[in-house]
């Protein structure tokens, strides 16, 4: 298969467990970056049609409307599919309907402003809304910055209820009138909770938040869907997959396989011919020029691997910066650090903003 692998092999589990719970296409589901929905396209009467995939005249690699009632929206990258989820979900409590309305938002996608503007608003809305975070610890290259290590706290919570259970039996042996010890191991055991479990800023921001939970197992993917369906307001269900899942070289190497060309699948070598590309010789220079000039830095949204900065990353760490799905903010601080650095504008001086799509 020639596409966005890992991504879909992730949420095999997932997609299945949503076909099997909400009722498409009346209720919604609307895929952020668009290219996880292959599985979702096999399951809603396009499996004979995927050789065709992003060929000409053939399946899109991203949901579409036109293609089938099951898309509900076109998506674009990325971390668009809060705010539309919560358009839709206006739209259906003007009319007075009552479908349910589904946003599968990755990690990745979740560091867009867009995506966190969007959690502000649908968390004071109080509508019913269930976002569905797909955390896979991966962007293209591993996810970085303060949500990614967020939600690395998050999946901690495992480990903080066994032993809050731990300290529940402590405190059940305690003699009787040992009232302040009690009430002390208490206030530490919330100290702690407040310092692992991060799910409070996702429900201080007005949503219920469920979870972690193996993205893997259908069973429990199922049930707790079951349960968002009751609930009232916004949910988000934080789903822990893994990329690549099922397939050891894209498991191995997820970022290789995020888009991957003609491959071998017995080795998962790229059958591709290998061509210096446009990213490679800018990578390439980059460096040459950065090993000159020390004042030369790098910063990308999310992007390394795609514009070739994997080689600057590794021999100048401190001027390299990943910001995440965040080009806005990544042309602010570039503009700044100039002037901070050379007393310039960025236009007057060599500076380069990495981008590509
Ligand atoms: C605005 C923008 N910046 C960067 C990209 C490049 N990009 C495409 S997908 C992606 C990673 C998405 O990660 P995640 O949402 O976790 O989805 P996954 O593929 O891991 O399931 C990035 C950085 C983009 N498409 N759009």
């Amino acid at each position: 298969m020639v596409g966005h692998l890992a991504s879909n092999l992730g949420v095999v589990e997932l997609t299945i467990a949503l076909h099997s719970i909400f009722n498409t296409p009346e209720d919604k589901i609307i895929w952020d970056v668009g290219h996880q929905s292959y599985v979702h396209k096999i399951l809603t009467g396009r499996k004979d049609k995927m050789p065709t995939l992003r060929k000409f005249g053939g399946l899109a690699g991203f949901p579409k409307q036109a293609e089938s009632e099951y898309d509900s929206f076109d998506t674009g990258h990325s971390s668009t599919s809060i705010s539309v989820a919560l358009g839709m979900a206006i739209a259906r409590d003007l009319e007075n309907e009552k479908n349910h309305i589904v946003a599968v938002i990755g990690d990745g996608a979740l560091t867009g402003g867009m995506a966190l503007e969007a959690l502000n608003h649908a968390g004071a809305m109080k509508t019913n809304l269930i976002v569905i975070l797909n955390d896979n610890e991966m962007s293209i290259s591993k996810n970085v910055g303060g949500i990614s290590l967020f939600l690395s706290k998050a999946r901690t919570k495992k480990f903080y209820t066994e032993s809050s259970r731990y300290v529940k039996k402590v405190v059940e042996m305690l003699p009787k009138g040992s009232n302040f010890i009690i009430r002390f191991i208490r206030r530490i055991k919330y100290s702690i909770k407040q310092l692992l479990i991060p799910n409070m800023l996702f429900e201080d921001l007005g949503f219920k938040y469920l979870g972690p939970i193996d993205g893997h197992d259908i069973g429990k993917v199922e049930n707790i869907l079951k349960i968002s369906k009751d609930l009232e307001g916004p949910i988000l269900i934080h789903v822990v997959t893994k990329k690549g899942k099922g397939y050891r070289p894209a498991e191995e190497n997820p970022d290789k396989f995020h888009s991957a060309s003609n491959f071998d699948i017995e080795t998962g070598e790229s059958k591709k011919e290998k061509i210096k590309d446009y990213s490679k010789v800018f990578g390439e220079k980059l460096v040459e020029i950065a090993s000159k000039n020390k004042k030369v830095v790098a910063i990308t949204a999310a992007m390394k691997d795609g514009t070739g900065l994997e080689e600057f990353a590794k021999k100048f760490p401190d001027r390299f910066f990943d910001v995440g799905i965040a080009e806005q903010h990544a042309v602010r601080i570039c503009r700044r650090t100039c002037k901070s650095w050379y007393g310039t504008d960025c236009s007057n001086i060599f500076f380069l903003l990495s981008e590509s799509f």
